[in-house]
């Protein structure tokens, strides 16, 4: 990860998902801050746009400086090649599960979060980016955007779930995409609202009936785009 706040990473690499990934070795998330590679006094990173305007451009130079230190840095861990690069902007393509899988191939990414109003253009030209977006609204920074696009990646790689949270059934998963229907553990009534009847009948191929019934009926009801169908409006 290239930043300008490596700080907002620390708990996201240090939790959850990520934490146990990179603890089985599947992943590592090195933190590289841009700021280390300003040059003047003021450790300036970015700059008024020539032409004028309002905001601040992102510069070409502590960006550069800092990717070549990336790139020495994944040689020296075994790495080869290139990073395959990835900047995070609001103008980029949309993020989405068939991405992910390919990110998830990648042996090495190398995650530029973007700040300011953006970057200077020889950004893009000189280091060729993947640019990324998670959707249409803007974000402060591209850290937010970054743990989304890494966390979505992990959840990728072969083992790094374990079998009880297989993304098979998950909405969006390679299997067609579909809402997952409703879950529901102990205890079996709360607040007097009670657990359908069928989960507590061991009756497997009425259980298996009745999920894929109700993951149809959320997924036409919310999603009906995945479908293929127009939304009606019914209600559940
Ligand atoms: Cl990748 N960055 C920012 N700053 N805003 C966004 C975004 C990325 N994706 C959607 N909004």
């Amino acid at each position: 990860m290239l930043t300008l706040f490596p700080g907002m990473f620390e708990g996201f690499t240090t939790h959850g998902l990520v934490r146990v990934a990179r603890e089985k070795g599947l992943v590592d998330v090195c933190l590289h801050d841009v700021r280390e590679h300003a040059t003047d006094r003021h450790r300036s990173v970015d700059d008024r746009p020539y032409g004028g305007g309002p905001g601040m451009v992102l510069m070409c130079g502590p960006v550069f400086a800092c990717d070549e230190k990336v790139v020495a840095a994944g040689r020296a861990a075994g790495l080869s090649g290139e990073p395959r690069r990835v900047l995070l902007t609001p103008q980029g393509t949309p993020l989405g599960p068939s991405l992910l899988e390919e990110l998830a191939r990648e042996p090495w990414l190398s995650v530029f979060c973007g700040h300011y109003e953006g970057f200077d253009e020889r950004i893009r030209i000189g280091l060729r980016p993947l640019e990324v977006s998670i959707g249409d609204y803007v974000l402060s920074g591209g850290e937010v955007a970054a743990m989304v696009l890494i966390d979505g990646t992990v959840r990728m790689i072969p083992g790094a779930l374990g079998a009880a949270e297989a993304t098979q059934d998950d909405s969006f998963s390679r299997s067609g995409a579909r809402l997952e229907g409703p879950q529901y553990t102990r205890p079996r009534e709360f607040r007097g609202m009670r657990v359908p009847e069928v989960l507590l009948s061991g009756d497997h191929q009425a259980i298996a009936e009745w999920r894929e019934q109700q993951a149809l009926r959320r997924t036409r009801e919310r999603r009906p785009d995945l479908l293929g169908e127009e939304h009606t409006g019914e209600p559940q």
